[in-house]
């Protein structure tokens, strides 16, 4: 024992930055000085380059590619098409979603962007120059663009590859372009609550294709070691070891020799969850040659040619009675997958966990229908803070709510808490099969309604609308409100796997001689703060600082087995093994405290960072101590050494919400909407740093406005992508952001070890409602029902034209 005055109980709490502390970003010392470590920053002796001959069509036929010219280049070392794939039998590739994918276009081209020739290099810049070079000879064919229009008659055959294949992943194909029809609920009852209703609205909402654009765009660098057969793949994966269990499966070769490596990413927001053709051709590339090759996409290719986000029309209809109780929700979606079905969903859900779509309202009986359909357009789906589609489910009922309110005549704050499941309702059963696991939404609501003074702000509204009417204004005032329910942490292995794998994951622990330690865990953050976040579970539940604990992921060779980082799962799953491989560490320590203390383990208490007898805390054992002794004393029965690993499938998913408002002022004239104020509050259960939710929450916020404000991908009858590069796709900067009010409240999950549900996702789920209700209330007492997303000036000043309120 030293000599110094022993610290309070506080400032060893304080010590620890554990649960609940702001304790300020570890990654963020590298970040901030340029010493990141991303895929583009690894350069390795004789690295060649790839780069792709993409589609310049929607649909095509290829007659002929000739490389002849490319192959000239100096430097040029090798290109690859199709046929060079296909005696690998790597031409296609299997999708996440049960579908194949081709890896290079195999006779035909389905989307403009499309890869058709890898071109391999020495550098970069000779790779771009000879993709000039090769000549393909495409006979176009007529483009599908449209999804209402994919399943007519005389609608083109898009995907000749498996034109035979009736039976798809998910079940009956009923057209050569239907994917699937994925049906939950209780249709019958629906419609029967339907058309006894004395009231039912109706409406088709659109939610417009958009792409997440994380500031790095995807790549890899594959290096194949001849020498011990040894294929290192370094690469922006979100779920590393999914990545190397794939590659095993479809190179064949063995898992132990193939080792993926995650490193710093700048950005995922499911960007990054799919394997691309540029994986597969730079590994190829570097088994042929045996040197590494590096494939980065440029910003055109990402925005063109990866994981896009929605492309669902919905349509929906909501039963209620006069006084605003609602009796049914029936919903129908047509989405839009584009040329492949490349959705990132668990195995068993083709349309992810939209069935969330009874939001927070208690709804006796629900039904919802989803017609997956293939058009000439990039594939994906599943990205961009959604939580598998609870983005879209949550923009749905959200817009409802509002529309079945104004013709109820009701205010739809009011409508909301007439329908909230009541806290005494949790554990909730919906009406589409989830459990809830806990919630007090009336608390939430009451509570950002006093914030923003709701009342004083409806009062305004209608000074504000007098005022419109007399000629004083051209802006009018709207105030948006929107609830939502997440559901994160897939999840149960028993209902959530990804091609087989189920969703559990990991956390392994080794605490060093001196009291410090290393945690490995199967996630990978992609800017979310994991080697902060969970040192600080750690640290409360081992009684180490978190300074003194090391995080790493993402090198499969080193991690456990996990299914990395996306639908917010990290936290609920990851973060619940981390609590229990914590406490495994915390069970054997507690023995090596009372071996030396030389009392019965139950005479022990844990406090704080230390085991101590009970009613006599001078005799005690710090964790400090207790890691040294792990190492260096024969404790009778007891293995030496103090490591822990824990794998955790959970119980449940976790089920985070939220109330948000936002009030805008449209100018009719111009269209352009100013928003006044945004205020969102959110309940993820136990808060682990409130800095870094915080830092989510804006994040979300902003991707959120720039959804509901201005991002949309649009194809051309022809196919030709708008909106594939940042000359006309919205990214917002500080001048459009406005400044975020945060607040929350506390209702942690039942059965997660620390109470903790995800958060990530929040912002973007509930942000997208908010915005879109403040636009469409600003005209609501005007007629306006419904428009499509995104509201940009244009829109804007075109709804406001109809309405016959322009000059
Ligand atoms: N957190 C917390 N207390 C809670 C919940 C979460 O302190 N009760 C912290 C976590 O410890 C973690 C962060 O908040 O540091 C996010 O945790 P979680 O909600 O579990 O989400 P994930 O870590 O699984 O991240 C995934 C989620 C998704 S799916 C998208 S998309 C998205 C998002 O995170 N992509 C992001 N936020 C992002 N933020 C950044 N900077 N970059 C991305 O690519
Ligand atoms: Cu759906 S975007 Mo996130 O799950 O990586």
């Amino acid at each position: 024992m030293n000599d110094q005055a022993p610290l309070s109980r506080e400032d060893r709490v304080k010590n620890l930055k554990g649960i609940g502390s702001e304790r300020k970003r570890v990654e963020d010392a590298r970040f901030t000085q340029g010493k990141g470590n991303y895929v583009d920053d690894i350069n390795l002796p004789g690295m060649l380059f790839g780069d792709f001959v993409r589609s310049p069509y929607g649909h095509a036929r290829i007659k002929s590619i000739d490389k002849e010219a490319a192959l000239a280049v100096p430097g040029v070392v090798a290109v690859l098409t199709a046929e060079d794939l296909k005696p690998l039998n790597l031409h296609y590739m299997p999708t996440l979603a049960g579908d194949v994918q081709a890896v290079l276009a195999d006779e035909k081209v389905l989307f403009q962007s499309q890869e058709v020739a890898f071109v391999i290099a020495e550098d970069r810049y000779i790779a771009a120059d000879a993709v000039e070079l090769v000549e393909v000879d495409y006979e176009e064919l007529p483009a599908l663009t449209d999804a209402f229009k994919a399943l007519d008659e005389d609608a083109p055959l898009l995907r000749e590859d498996i034109k035979d294949k009736m039976e798809g992943a998910h079940g009956p194909r009923k057209h050569h372009n239907h994917i699937f029809l994925w049906e939950e609920g209780d249709k019958d009852g629906t419609e029967k609550a339907l058309s006894d209703a004395e009231v039912v609205a109706e409406e088709l909402i659109t939610y417009q294709r958009v792409h997440p654009c994380p500031l790095e765009t995807c790549g890899c660098v594959a290096s194949m070691d001849k020498i011990n057969g040894k294929l290192t793949l370094w690469g922006t994966f979100q779920a590393p070891h999914a990545v190397r269990t794939v590659a095993s499966l479809i190179t064949n070769i063995a898992e132990h020799n193939i080792r993926v490596v995650s490193p710093d990413i700048g950005g995922g927001f499911g960007n990054k969850v799919g394997v691309y053709p540029g994986y597969i051709c730079a590994a190829v590339a570097s088994i042929v040659t045996g040197v590494p090759v590096k494939w980065v996409e440029d910003r055109m290719e990402n925005l063109t040619a990866t994981a896009f986000a929605r492309d669902y029309h919905m349509t929906g209809k909501i039963a209620a009675t006069k006084d605003g109780k609602i009796t049914g929700l029936w919903c129908h979606v047509l989405a839009d997958h584009g040329a492949f079905d490349a959705c990132a969903d668990p195995t068993k859900f083709p349309a992810g966990f939209f069935h969330i779509v009874t939001g927070s309202y208690d709804i006796p009986v629900a039904y919802v229908g989803v017609d997956g359909v293939y058009t000439n357009k990039a594939p994906g789906g599943v990205a961009y803070r959604c939580s598998f589609r609870v983005t879209e489910a949550a923009y749905l009922i959200e817009r409802m709510i509002e529309i079945l309110a104004l013709k109820l005549d009701m205010d739809p704050v009011e409508l909301r808490m007439k329908n909230f499941i009541r806290k005494e309702q949790f554990p909730y059963q919906s009406a589409l099969g989830w459990e809830y696991d806990s919630g007090d939404y009336h608390t939430a609501m009451e509570k950002g309604m006093a914030a923003v003074e709701y009342d004083a702000l409806r009062k305004e509204q209608a000074e504000n609308r007098a005022a419109f009417d007399r000629g004083e204004t051209r802006t009018l005032m709207g105030v948006g409100t929107a609830f939502f329910t997440e559901i994160v942490g897939a999840g149960p292995v028993k209902n959530c796997d990804i091609l087989g794998l189920g969703m559990f994951d990991s956390c392994e622990i080794r605490i060093h001689p001196t009291g410090s330690a290393i945690a490995r865990l199967g996630t990978i953050s992609q800017g979310q703060g994991h080697a902060t976040t969970f040192a600080q579970i750690l640290a409360t539940e081992i009684g180490i600082p978190a300074e003194d604990i090391t995080l790493e992921e993402g090198d499969t060779d080193t991690a456990p087995y996990g299914l990395g980082t996306y639908g917010s799962r990290s936290t609920p799953v990851a973060g619940a093994a981390t609590a229990m491989a914590g406490r495994k560490i915390r069970a054997k320590a507690q023995m090596i405290a009372a071996y030396l203390l030389e009392v019965h383990e139950g005479d022990l208490e844990w406090d704080v960072d230390r085991f101590q007898i009970k009613g006599n805390p001078e005799a005690h054992k710090t964790m400090k101590e207790l890691a040294f002794a792990s190492y260096n004393q024969a404790i009778p029965g007891l293995e030496p050494g103090l490591e822990a690993v824990s794998y955790y499938d959970p119980p449940n998913m976790t089920y985070p919400f939220g109330a948000y408002f936002c009030v805008v002022d449209v100018d009719v004239d111009t269209g352009v909407v100013d928003i006044r104020r945004f205020y969102a509050l959110d309940d993820c259960g136990t808060r682990i740093n409130p800095m870094i939710i915080e830092g989510q929450v804006h994040g979300g916020l902003t991707e959120a406005l720039a959804i509901a404000m201005g991002q949309h991908i649009t194809y051309d009858e022809g196919g030709n992508v708008h909106g594939g590069s940042l000359m006309d796709f919205f990214l917002p900067t500080a001048v459009e952001t406005p400044v975020w009010e945060t607040d929350y409240t506390t209702t942690p999950s039942p059965h997660h070890p620390i109470g903790a549900k995800g958060v990530g996702e929040s912002p973007n789920v509930g942000g997208v409602p908010a915005f879109s209700n403040a636009v469409h209330d600003a005209f609501a007492h005007k007629g306006l029902t419904h428009t499509q997303m995104p509201h940009d000036h244009w829109r804007v000043w075109q709804t406001a034209q109809k309405l016959g309120l322009t000059d």
